[in-house]
């Protein structure tokens, strides 16, 4: 039996890159040529086999009146409220049966049309050149123009452009391009994202007049010992290239040697050249640069460099990946103003505009190329397209449009493989083939764990202690390996509240030359923007398979707010540290690998119980990258109120606007503290009186029966007692792959978020009342002796509770402390951390100070609801007509709903605010970690259960 099709659609499950492209070529901008943007509106037809429809729509005279319309570019799936099929998300399994490099009959197809006009003034078609550009199709395309086939082809987030003088007219011009959204090409394109298919990048139509440009390689090395830049661009069309602010005028091909500024991310100086051939001007942007591996360090312009970098996939709540200009100039700036030197492109190039961002602003890049076969790890890597000589021409293909596209940039250091993709020849293949077009980076590659084709030995999720002995020189591995510079190239899993341990690790880097840096996984949220949901994530758009939120892991909200992971990466990695030195003196130390500190200037604030009372500006020697100094404070103000806590608070800012910040922008800061706060105490003079219902103890009135809390002066308080439970995070529940301790799984299996509390006695004695709990979860022997001791002197009112472990407590606590509602309760200040969100390995951020915020204001809108807002060491906080300070300082939060419904709550709209605040005053809280794909808590977060006592002061503020 043979089957027939009406339309031949081999070309979808053919290995081959495709047909009719021209070779890849660096992607630049003509300064006089002209080019024709095609972006705009289509028509759409989206049929749900590849073969469903022949290809008459691509002939003159077809009436596409009655199709669809869309945004080009864009996904059209992400287009037409569903109409034209949904998103799909999965981490590493394909979506459709392993049987490379078969696709699934049902194939979404996406017939689309444009009918174009040369503009006026556009030369004769009859001369010639012309060229037409997609710079981004997923997954694969065939094209027409005027009805005659001019190719198709693979590798989504890569350039392919094809010779098209032949067949325009000056109008009337017939675009069809059909795109699949399944082909041979997806099994190389098994990246943790959306399946998202389209035309999601640029369509242009470029003239190319004789003699223009072809393609051209700009080499711009830098001699660090003679502070000269050496200049040759390669051009396969001879011409002339000038750089006016170097005096610069050579023909193409000669090397020139002068003085320059070289290009680093943090000084990213660009010289305008222009390379001009007979037919074309095109505007140069030079950074003069030389990475080099020497020593066994990444070196660039003669010095090792320490990556602070994250992983960016592009994401547009309501775009995907088609990604407009302010969308990733936003992306660069909000980098730059948290710290963040490196961007590893995860995982294929970028649209091309962002490099020449990264150029302009400063970030070096690892441009990782489109691959990913991750799939293929679930049937022991066999028939993995990258160990099959048949897939490598695609695999070379996919290089070659990357390093071909991207080579001109500065800021691109180091050419990736692709990510995931097991082992095998084609990989070799690939990395054999860039080392040799280009010497001037380095090659990386994760999977390559011996280092074979690589030049950076790089992992992912690395726990702390091993990456110390790998900085130690200590870990085992080929000669080959040992020998090279590592780096991590994701770690520090942003998934939900977190990640935790950044602090640790950038210890460790910092402590080791070999460790030069790591990628925080992942920059951004990709969450969909949703009428209902909220932001929606796997399994919202019903797939029969799919990953659920793995896909929010970013260090911003899909709207790109930055999340507190991003405001504690922004401390960690922050390039001056200012830390507390001997009498008086703060130490400043520029840890910058290039720059030094003339760039920033430097204030002094002195506060008194978190209010600055004073302040001026600190004068700072402009120490080089590397250097340290002491520098002496002032004298403080000599007239803090007795039992007041006084510190300093150093800052470094920007000393002038630059291109991505303003002036006065906070680079980093440091606090010192002089003297502590007097504790709170209460002298217990009040004695309880006990009536019918309730007993009264200075101000506050309790349940005679149970001895629970009733009111504070006029405030009402409901619940409030023991709390162990917070709303798991996604890093608590951790990965369902980890086969180590899982506390968030744990902590359920023993009943903590159920626990109960059995009342033992209650106590009137001359000055306290004294409550005696055991709270515990039923089956269990574990349980916590909990007892509430209430003193007062008769405005105050003081709450000592002390805990006792019973039974074999083998897990941590996830928090420990009392809870209660108000009801009336909004505004809300508090003395302590903050501004933002803190746990106790995610605190670096947190500024000891005076805050203030609402209730919504302290919640931070995860797109899957968990535990969240925990302010650290709060001495004291007022809400709802009450005054509570505590001794010690605890975490606090507040909330319109209980931990529970936040634990219930799957979207954003799940959480629906009740008439109460639910406010936590915790002693403890257990760490974060990033184990929803990396190491939990280190063990030094842990709350263990262990004998504790703690107190809260509470005053009606009336
Ligand atoms: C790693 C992937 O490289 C990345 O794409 C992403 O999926 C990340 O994990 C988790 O969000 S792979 C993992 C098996 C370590």
């Amino acid at each position: 039996m043979s089957f027939r099709t009406t339309t031949d659609i081999g070309y979808v499950e053919d290995v081959s890159p495709g047909a009719g492209a021209l070779p890849p070529r660096a992607w630049y901008a003509s300064s006089d040529a002209r080019s024709l943007s095609l972006n705009g509106r289509w028509r759409l037809r989206v049929s749900a086999t590849a073969d469903a429809e022949d290809d008459s729509f691509a002939e003159e005279g077809y009436d596409a009146g009655d199709w669809a319309e869309v945004t080009v570019p864009g996904h059209w799936v992400l287009q037409g409220e569903g109409a034209f099929g949904s998103p799909v998300y999965t981490n590493h399994l394909y979506p459709f049966p392993v049987d490379p490099p078969r696709v699934p009959t049902e194939n979404p197809t996406g017939d689309h049309l444009r009918v174009f006009d040369l503009p006026q003034g556009w030369p004769d078609v009859s001369e010639g050149g012309f060229v037409l550009r997609f710079d981004g199709v997923e997954s694969c395309a065939r094209v027409w123009l005027n009805g005659t086939d001019i190719g198709e082809f693979k590798g989504s987030r890569l350039a392919h452009e094809f010779a098209v003088g032949h067949l325009l007219r000056p109008s009337g011009n017939i675009l069809a391009v059909r795109v699949h959204q399944w082909s041979a090409g997806s099994y190389l394109e098994d990246q943790d994202q959306w399946w998202l298919p389209g035309i999601f990048r640029d369509v242009t139509l470029l003239h190319r007049p004789a003699g223009s440009v072809l393609d051209f390689f700009v080499h711009a090395s830098y001699d660090h010992v003679s502070a000269e830049g050496t200049l040759r661009v390669d051009s396969d069309v001879d011409g002339r290239v000038t750089v006016p602010a170097l005096g610069v005028d050579v023909p193409t091909g000669e090397a020139v040697t002068v003085p320059v500024q070289p290009w680093t991310a943090e000084t990213p100086t660009l010289y305008d050249g222009e390379l001009v051939t007979e037919g074309e001007r095109v505007a140069l942007r030079i950074g003069f640069r030389t990475v080099e591996l020497a020593d066994g360090l990444i070196k660039v312009n003669g010095r090792p460099i320490l990556f602070k970098g994250v992983n960016r996939h592009e994401w547009h709540p309501e775009t995907g990946r088609a990604l407009d200009p302010e969308t990733m100039r936003e992306d660069v700036l909000l980098m730059k103003r948290h710290n963040i030197n490196a961007v590893r492109t995860s995982h294929y190039p970028p649209h091309p505009a962002f490099l020449d961002l990264c150029d302009e602003y400063g970030l070096w890049v690892i441009d990782e190329c489109d691959l990913e076969t991750h799939g293929f790890v679930e049937q022991d890597w066999r028939d993995n397209p990258v160990d099959d000589d048949r897939w490598t021409p695609a695999l070379l293909d996919r290089a070659a449009r990357m390093v071909e596209r991207d080579k001109n940039h500065p800021s691109v250091v180091i050419w990736s493989l692709g990510n995931e993709a097991g082992t095998g020849r084609g990989l070799t293949a690939m990395a054999d083939w860039i080392h040799g077009r280009d010497t001037t980076r380095l090659v990386h590659y994760e999977g390559d764990l011996n280092c074979r084709d690589t030049d950076v030995y790089s992992r992912m999720y690395a726990f702390h202690e091993e990456v110390e002995r790998i900085g130690r020189g200590l870990d085992g591995g080929t000669l080959r390996r040992r020998q090279l510079p590592f780096i991590l190239c994701e770690y520090a899993h942003a998934m939900g509240n977190g990640p935790g341990g950044l602090a640790d690790y950038q210890r460790i880097f910092e402590a080791h030359d070999r460790l030069q840096g790591a990628f925080v996984w992942e920059w951004i949220d990709h969450g969909i923007k949703h009428p209902e949901l909220g932001y929606a994530y796997g399994g919202d758009f019903g797939e029969e398979l799919h990953d659920g939120n793995f896909v929010c892991d970013g260090l911003v909200l899909p709207d790109r707010t930055p999340s507190p992971g991003l405001v504690e990466f922004k401390k960690v990695i922050e390039p001056v540290a200012l830390t507390a030195s001997e009498d008086g003196t703060v130490r400043v130390t520029n840890k910058q690998d290039f720059a030094d500190l003339s760039a920033l200037a430097f204030t002094w604030a002195f506060q008194v119980d978190g209010e600055t009372v004073a302040s001026g500006d600190l004068t700072v020697p402009a120490l080089t990258a590397g250097e340290s100094a002491d520098v002496k404070l002032p004298q403080p103000p000599a007239d803090a109120p007795a039992g007041a806590e006084t510190g300093w608070t150093v800052r470094a800012l920007l000393a002038e606007d630059t291109a991505w910040g303003s002036e006065g922008h906070v680079v980093a800061w440091g606090q010192v503290p002089v003297s502590a706060r007097t504790l709170p105490s209460v002298t217990a003079t009040a004695v309880p009186v006990v009536g019918e219902r309730l007993i009264t103890l200075g101000p506050a009135s309790f349940d005679a029966r149970t001895g629970e809390l009733r009111s504070i002066g006029p405030v009402e308080v409901t619940g409030l007692r023991l709390d162990v439970w917070r709303a798991t995070t996604d890093n608590d529940d951790g990965a369902p792959w980890q086969s180590d301790v899982r506390h968030g799984v744990l902590w359920r299996k023993l009943g903590l978020h159920r626990m109960r509390h059995r009342l033992d006695a209650v106590e009137v004695g001359p000055d306290a009342l004294t409550v005696r709990t055991r709270v515990a979860p039923a089956a269990w022997e574990q349980g916590l002796a909990t007892v509430y001791r209430w003193s007062s002197d008769g405005d105050r009112v003081q709450l000592t509770v002390s805990v006792t472990p019973e039974g074999d407590w083998t897990v941590p606590l996830p928090r420990l402390g009392v809870r209660f509602g108000l009801s009336e309760a909004d505004r809300l200040t508090w003395f302590g951390g903050g501004p933002g969100e803190a746990y106790p390995d995610s605190r670096a951020a947190s500024t000891v100070g005076r805050w203030q915020s609402t209730v919504d204001g302290m919640q931070t809108p995860y797109v899957r609801p968990q535990e969240n807002g925990a302010r650290a060491d709060v001495r004291w906080a007022e809400l709802g007509g009450l005054r509570v300070e505590g001794d010690p300082e605890f975490w606090f939060t507040a909330r319109r709903w209980t931990s529970e419904q936040l634990d219930a709550a799957r979207h954003r709209s799940d959480l629906v605010p009740g008439g109460t605040v639910w406010v936590n005053l915790d002693h403890g809280q257990h760490g974060l970690g990033s184990q929803s794909c990396g190491p939990g808590p280190l063990p030094q977060y842990f709350l263990n259960a262990a004998p504790a006592e703690f107190s809260f002061v509470f005053t009606a503020t009336g």
